[in-house]
């Protein structure tokens, strides 16, 4: 029999711990490939949050960054929910307080919050309702007004204003990962790769979505990967995304427009952490009841519209 790889060997001492303690493994697209591979789900944000509010499991190991954990923890205040890695967080999130919202929100009281999944729970408990990349053009049409106030990512603001016509004021936040995509990048890409198509992330800046074939979500681009006839799809999001493109569409070739599009936060999460996570079971991520039932009502007005 061949012998197991230390990586293979620590992937199954993680299955069978996580079964001894009744967990359950989320990872969100960005992670390693290793992590994914253990992961019982490995999804967008929406699916990990859709996944965390029906799991019958006891424990939730989250493999993302801590807004994420928390979004699961909003959900399933039940369930113990544990971040491998304490300090995975999210710039994007961080560039959004509650102080500056409330400000904001005093000078354009007549305009609908709309708040991006990357956000603390603090910051969406201010907001009307949530959105996530895949869902935020649906979610925007779905409410009556015709101002919104979308917080914190400028890019897929812009993004979401063009597809729906309403009035949006935008965020200055941005996604560091995403931000380093420039669009002669992908322009040289593209004239070495002639039969290729560019699949774009929304949080990338204009001119580089301008040139996408298609511009989607995580989750929407493995699905355009998948029936897209091209052999070559250049992808303009994070690295992580390559290890499911790959095992999904072994014929094709995927390629990203920067070595940069790599998130230090998302890879913060290892193999080993994961052990030391189900053994541990820290860090935990709570949120304060007051704020969790308000960031709740945000959360789940999204999930209405899904
Ligand atoms: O929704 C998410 O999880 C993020 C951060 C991006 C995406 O498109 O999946």
């Amino acid at each position: 029999m061949k012998k197991m790889s230390a990586e293979e060997e620590l992937q199954q001492e993680i299955t069978e711990l996580k079964e001894k303690r009744n967990a359950v493994i989320l990872a969100h697209n960005y992670q390693r490939g290793e992590v994914q591979d253990v992961a019982d789900y490995v999804g967008d944000s929406l699916g990990l949050s859709q996944q965390a509010a029906k799991t019958d499991a006891e424990i939730i190991i989250f493999c993302g960054v801590h807004f994420m954990a928390e979004t699961a923890y909003i959900l399933a205040p039940d369930k113990t929910v544990v971040l491998p890695d304490a300090a995975a967080g999210c710039p994007l999130a961080d560039m959004v307080t509650v102080r500056a919202l409330r400000a904001r929100k005093a000078q354009l009281n007549d305009y609908a919050v709309v708040t991006y999944i990357n956000s603390s729970a603090a910051v969406k408990a201010e907001s009307d309702i949530c959105c996530t990349s895949s869902n935020a053009v649906k979610v925007i049409a779905s409410i009556p007004q015709e101002k919104i106030l979308f917080i914190p990512d400028k890019n897929l603001a812009l993004w979401a204003e063009a597809q729906t016509g309403k009035e949006i004021a935008i965020w200055p936040g941005f996604c560091p990962t995403h931000h380093h995509i420039t669009a002669n990048q992908v322009k040289e890409l593209k004239e070495e790769n002639t039969e290729s198509e560019f699949m774009a992330h929304p949080e990338c800046v204009p001119e580089v979505t301008a040139l996408a074939d298609f511009v989607g979500s995580t989750s929407a681009m493995f699905k355009y990967a998948a029936e897209s006839q091209a052999d070559c799809l250049i992808v303009g999001s994070e690295a992580g995304m390559l290890h499911r493109l790959r095992k999904e569409n072994p014929q094709k070739t995927f390629i990203l427009p920067s070595k940069q599009t790599v998130c230090p936060n998302m890879k913060r999460t290892t193999l080993a952490k994961v052990k030391q996570a189900l053994l541990s079971l820290e860090t935990k991520i709570t949120v304060g009841e007051d704020i969790r039932k308000k960031a709740l009502s945000s959360v789940e007005k999204m999930l209405e519209v899904v």
